[in-house]
């Protein structure tokens, strides 16, 4: 496998525990791999520990979006990472360590063998409350039948904050269909699959298992569920 087509795109928002291991570990195990962090303005040493990996690797790039007054958000932020990025694909993946990093290589795989789309699949959610999952099965089935009465394609986890892109796909779909990506939001990849022309896509599907957060905090909640009624909606 070529690495150097790929680029992982991190956002990132206080996540000083486990992002310098996190990179430390894609470099390790992908060589030639790049990586965007996209950060909207952590209070923590984020900023710090990204700037001086990429001082000594020039395939790590840190954007801190708070300086440039972008819209604050997940989505937001991944968005700026893929199509900042320069290679042939774009991966996206929580830097909490939630997302395994072995996972990237599966992903990539699925890439280079000529998906355009390739999704970590959540087989198992390891530490979530009940009334998270149950909340969160209410919303995918909903998500789900969406995209069905639409003729769109689908995956086994629609709402995957881990996923891989073409980046001209992206690049392409995002362009035409600004306005229906919700940059506060959480589900990206919802909103991509909902934009893209009917069938046109293979998506290659990657089963793992959702860790538990060990350091720092979920910033998920209700802003982020009333942002995923906005996606349906546009
Ligand atoms: N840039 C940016 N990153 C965010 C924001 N909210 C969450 N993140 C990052 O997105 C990833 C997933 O967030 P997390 O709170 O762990 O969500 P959860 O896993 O669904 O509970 C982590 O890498 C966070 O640092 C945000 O508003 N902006
Ligand atoms: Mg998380």
């Amino acid at each position: 496998m070529d690495y150097r087509e790929f680029t992982v795109v991190l956002p990132t928002l206080n996540e000083e525990k486990t992002i310098g291991v996190l990179i430390r570990r894609l470099l390790g195990e992908y060589k030639g791999i790049s990586v965007f962090v996209a950060d909207d303005g952590s209070k923590d040493r984020t900023k710090d520990v990204v700037t001086a990996i990429s001082k000594r690797n020039g395939k790590v790039r840190f954007i801190d979006r708070s300086r440039a007054g972008l819209e604050k958000g997940l989505s937001a932020s991944a968005i700026d990472g893929i199509l900042g990025s320069k290679t042939r694909f774009a991966i996206v993946m929580d830097a909490d360590l939630q997302h395994p990093p072995e996972v990237v290589g599966r992903l990539a795989r699925r890439l280079s063998q000529g998906c355009k789309i390739s999704v970590a699949v959540r087989a198992t959610v390891k530490g979530w409350e009940l009334h998270r999952k149950l909340i969160s099965k209410a919303l995918i089935s909903i998500g789900y039948a969406m995209l069905m009465a639409t003729g769109k394609s689908r995956c086994g986890d629609i709402f995957s904050g881990f996923f891989g892109v073409e980046r001209k796909l992206f690049e392409q779909t995002y362009h035409k269909n600004r306005r229906r990506f919700v940059g506060g939001g959480y589900k990206i990849l919802y909103d991509l699959l909902k934009c893209i022309a009917n069938g046109s896509v293979v998506i290659g599907e990657v089963p793992y298992s959702f860790g538990v957060r060990e350091y720092g905090k979920s910033k998920a909640g209700l802003r982020q569920g009333l942002y995923l009624f906005k996606s349906f909606l546009t």
